[in-house]
């Protein structure tokens, strides 16, 4: 039986994360950790939690010990946007929060997942069917904490054996917990105003193609990529995943055909689309399909329908 440890519980993915390995591990075996947003009822009343700053390996050992840990899904993070506007904070909560994990988790044997992203890429990178060993010279405080986040793992795994795992995402959809200070919150956003108002202006241009995953998707890799054989894993950390790849304006007719009288206007964002120009248009994703069987479920097609469902029930 695995007790896993989820830190950034309260973000979105942990929030969801967390209620799945709940599902999977059984309640009391999922502890779920978050710090600045109020964790909803749900993931309060069905499992441990507490409230913890990823830095503080103090705390963590006490957890670890406390529930005798065996694995750390470790989300805590800020996103590129955000990370632009406090990079210093960004280099604390992204670099200096998986250090004192790594740390921990060599101290007390544990196995660590924890997500990179298409911002480990920069303007450099192939953008087309990026590869998965490829240039990787970022030009955001954010792409620069991911990359020395990846090779950090690699470090740990090498150097001290250390299992560690992780996927690059790309832009996560999902309507449970709203991204907070992404480039890719566009994909999200589209949606809520869609329901609310019929009508969205998008911060990126027409044309601005980025990779994207449904969350269920993204759920399923990282407890795929945790679950799978490691004798198989060649690249352990930061495999390329990806489900689709849009721009602006192919989300917004997918939207259309749901809701005839949505429109959409652009007012672009400068630092956002200086953000997402950096980024791939398109990720390989064949290293994770060979090395442990990745395989998104949904499309824009399925992803679009599933969203508008769930967001206009929850929003009602
Ligand atoms: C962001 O936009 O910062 C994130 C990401 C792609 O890592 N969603």
């Amino acid at each position: 039986m695995k007790n896993i440890l989820v830190t950034g519980a309260t973000g979105q993915i942990g929030s969801e994360l967390t209620m799945f390995l709940r599902q999977r591990y059984g309640n009391e075996n999922v502890v779920a950790a978050g710090h600045r947003r109020e964790p909803d009822r749900e993931l309060l009343e069905s499992g441990p939690y507490h409230c913890i700053e990823c830095t503080d390996g103090e705390t963590i050992i006490s957890l670890v010990k406390q529930y005798r840990i065996d694995t750390i899904y470790h989300l805590a993070a800020l996103l590129s946007a955000v990370a632009e506007k406090y990079p210093q904070k960004a280099w604390d909560v992204n670099l200096a929060g998986l250090f004192t994990v790594l740390e921990v988790a060599r101290e007390h044997a544990c196995a660590v997942f924890t997500p990179s992203s298409i911002g480990a890429f920069g303007p450099d990178t192939p953008r087309d069917d990026t590869p998965q060993d490829t240039i990787q010279r970022p030009v955001t405080m954010y792409g620069i904490t991911k990359v020395a986040g990846e090779l950090l793992c690699d470090y740990y795994f090498r150097r001290f054996g250390v299992d560690t795992r992780g996927t690059r995402f790309p832009g996560l959809i999902s309507y449970k917990t709203p991204p907070g200070g992404g480039t890719t919150d566009y994909a999200v956003e589209i949606f809520y105003e869609a329901i609310k108002k019929e009508h969205y202006t998008c911060y990126l241009e027409a044309g601005t193609y980025l990779d994207m995953m449904y969350m269920p998707d993204a759920l399923k890799a990282a407890v795929d990529l945790m679950e799978a054989d490691p004798g198989k894993l060649k690249h352990r950390n930061a495999f390329n995943v990806t489900a689709m790849s849009f721009a602006p304006e192919h989300i917004a007719a997918e939207i259309a055909k749901h809701i005839p009288e949505f429109t959409m206007k652009y007012e672009i964002d400068p630092v956002r689309q200086a953000i997402a120009d950096s980024w791939p248009n398109h990720m390989d994703d064949s290293a994770a399909r060979e090395e442990w069987g990745w395989k998104p479920d949904y499309d824009l097609e399925a992803m679009t329908g599933d969203m508008l469902d769930k967001l206009s029930r929850k929003i009602a």
